[in-house]
């Protein structure tokens, strides 16, 4: 009896264990039915509920390619000795340098495993036997040593050798040369040292200059690549010139160095100020993506890891170098390539780390906020036609500050024959939203005239004045948000309910009926008087008088400042 019940115990924990495997495996395995062209609403469902938590369970170690040339990997470099020199002293703050923890970065040297963080389908995609070799290229100011050199071993370890024809580094003026030279000992390292500070967009180009290679490939000098990064991206490229493809950007955390996961269901975005975000994929799209391993078309990239064709890179005009150190430039390009004939995606299967940071780690000789607001504005001017008044509302403080001469990239928009920016918003980015009228300013023009007011509270007319919207002086800007007519914080009122009566500026308050207006066709009128704005030209100064549309000085023409 005895014996019997230990064997149904043990028949048990043996069926159990195996059940245990199966369940595992099923669950582990891809699903056959998802490969059918047509994805059935379940399929999607699961897809998108297993999108994010199925990543490749594994350690990466290293690739098999690793192994034979690890030898040769970094040559005759003494890697140890150019970690050593630059080792945080006892008790300096290891943020103060470079916004993150060096010391933590120092700790985990010039190599380590990170987890493959790609979808697990993205293992068994194919890709062609041969693909054209790129150049890898990497501008850096004052980086650390450790997270540099990281850069470009995970480059040499996590890449099919043949594929890296050079990794280029430009050194934008750091202060201690060494940390650049020294790594050119470095198989494939190139080193270019600026001889003064130029900032990341003429670095790109001078490294893009000097590259050998047909294809581009951008990086940060504070990333690791994943497995198989960069196989996706040259495929991308070379099977169409004009696609420029960036990779899922996972976060190496800036305090304990932790390599994590970002979302596969993120694109690039931005809002009117030109500040870049991370936003999900529009819900349709998402809905019809039943293979997590397709590319994601995005509005825009972040900006500092890409892969382009040399050839396109060049048609397309490079990068806009009157734009200096930092910001911007991610924009212009991501405009230029979409309303230049090109597109722009990330590929699920491409992953790179890269250490976001909070503040930045080197200083602005032009200050942080002018720069970017040099850079932004130069892109608005020349790409975003009559959109750029939105940008200019979300930025105030752009308005009239220098941005130097746009005249090349005018010229280079027009030799290209881009399409408007009005394109790329129905196009690309119809999910940007564009601002309430509040935010939109018009001139208030009655023949060549303008409704204006003049500094105490009164009004009257004037030329209307000339240049583009930023130049425009605010006296003639109007907003138009009914029932108010506005300039900033202060409205347009009557001063008495009866016809004749002046028209004068006074702080804005949504309840004074006073002050209460609306278009009625050609006319502005006032709503519970019911008499309408007049210039009254040859009497006396504007004032409210019976409603007559045929009456010249009653029309007025609300013309949208761009
Ligand atoms: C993001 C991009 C970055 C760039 C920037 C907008 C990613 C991961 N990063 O900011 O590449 O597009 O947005 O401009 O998408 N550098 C120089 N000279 C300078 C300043 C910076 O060489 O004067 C280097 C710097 O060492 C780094 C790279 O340029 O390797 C990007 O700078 P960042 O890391 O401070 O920019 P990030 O990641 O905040
Ligand atoms: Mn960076």
């Amino acid at each position: 009896m005895r014996r019997i019940r230990a064997n149904a115990i043990a028949i048990l924990t043996v069926a159990w264990i195996l059940g245990t495997f199966y369940y595992l495996w099923q669950d582990n395995k891809p699903h056959s039915s998802s490969s059918a062209s047509e994805p059935r609403v379940a399929d999607i469902r699961r897809h998108a509920a297993h999108r994010d938590d199925r990543t490749i369970p594994l350690i990466v170690t290293q690739s098999p390619w690793a192994e034979q040339q690890q030898g040769q990997l970094i040559g005759s470099f003494d890697e140890k000795a150019y970690l050593l020199e630059k080792q945080l002293k006892a008790g300096d703050d290891p943020y103060r340098d470079h916004a993150f923890n060096l010391a933590e970065s120092d700790r985990l040297g010039s190599e380590r495993a990170i987890r493959d963080t790609r979808h697990y389908r993205c293992a068994s995609v194919n890709y062609d036997a041969t693909l054209p070799p790129t150049s890898i290229i990497i501008t850096f100011n004052n980086e650390a040593r450790s997270t540099l050199l990281r850069t470009i071993k995970s480059v040499l370890l996590r890449s099919p050798p043949s594929l890296i024809q050079e990794i280029i580094l430009i050194d934008d003026f750091s202060t201690d040369p060494e940390d650049c030279q020294l790594l050119s000992q470095i198989p494939k390292v190139r080193c270019l040292r600026n001889g003064r500070r130029e900032g990341l967009i003429r670095s790109r180009v001078r490294g893009a200059d000097s590259a050998s290679a047909s294809i581009l490939t951008f990086l940060d000098s504070h990333c690791e690549v994943n497995t198989d990064w960069l196989q996706p991206m040259i495929q991308r490229v070379k099977e169409d010139r004009t696609r420029v493809v960036s990779p899922i950007i996972d976060v190496i955390s800036l305090d304990n160095f932790a390599y994590l996961a970002a979302s596969a269901d993120l694109r690039g975005g931005f809002d009117w100020s030109l500040h870049f975000k991370w936003e999900q994929i529009p819900i349709e799209q998402k809905m019809s993506r039943n293979d997590p391993t397709l590319p994601i078309r995005t509005p825009v990239i972040a900006g500092g890891i890409f892969v382009m064709d040399k050839s396109w890179f060049n048609h397309l005009g490079q990068y806009d170098t009157h734009m200096d150190i930092w910001g911007g430039e991610n924009f212009e390009l991501s405009f230029r390539v979409w309303m230049c004939g090109g597109s722009l995606e990330i590929l699920p299967c491409s992953r790179v780390g890269h250490v976001f940071r909070k503040r930045h780690p080197y200083d602005f000789p032009e200050g942080n906020a002018l720069t970017y607001i040099k850079n932004t504005r130069r892109a608005a001017e020349v790409w975003m036609d009559e959109y750029k008044q939105y940008y200019y509302s979300a930025r105030p403080s752009a308005q009239g500050k220098a941005f130097g001469s746009i005249a090349d990239r005018l010229t280079l928009r027009h030799k290209l024959n881009c399409k408007s920016f009005h394109w790329y918003m129905e196009n690309v980015y119809p999910e940007l939203r564009i601002p309430e009228r509040d935010a939109v300013s018009s001139v208030l023009r009655q023949g060549g005239l303008c409704l204006e007011s003049l500094g105490s509270d009164s009004l009257g007319l004037a030329e209307c004045s000339k240049g583009s919207g930023a130049m425009r002086p605010q006296s003639q800007r109007w907003q138009l948000v009914e029932p108010l007519l506005r300039q900033q914080d202060i409205c347009l009122a009557i001063t008495a309910f009866t016809a004749g009566s002046k028209v004068k500026m006074e702080p804005c308050n949504m309840k004074e009926p006073r002050q209460k207006w609306k278009q009625k066709g050609p006319t502005l009128q006032h709503v519970v008087s019911g008499l309408c704005l007049d210039s009254q030209l040859s009497v006396g100064p504007p004032a409210i008088a019976q409603c007559w549309p045929q009456l010249a000085s009653q029309v007025w023409e609300p013309q949208l400042i761009t």
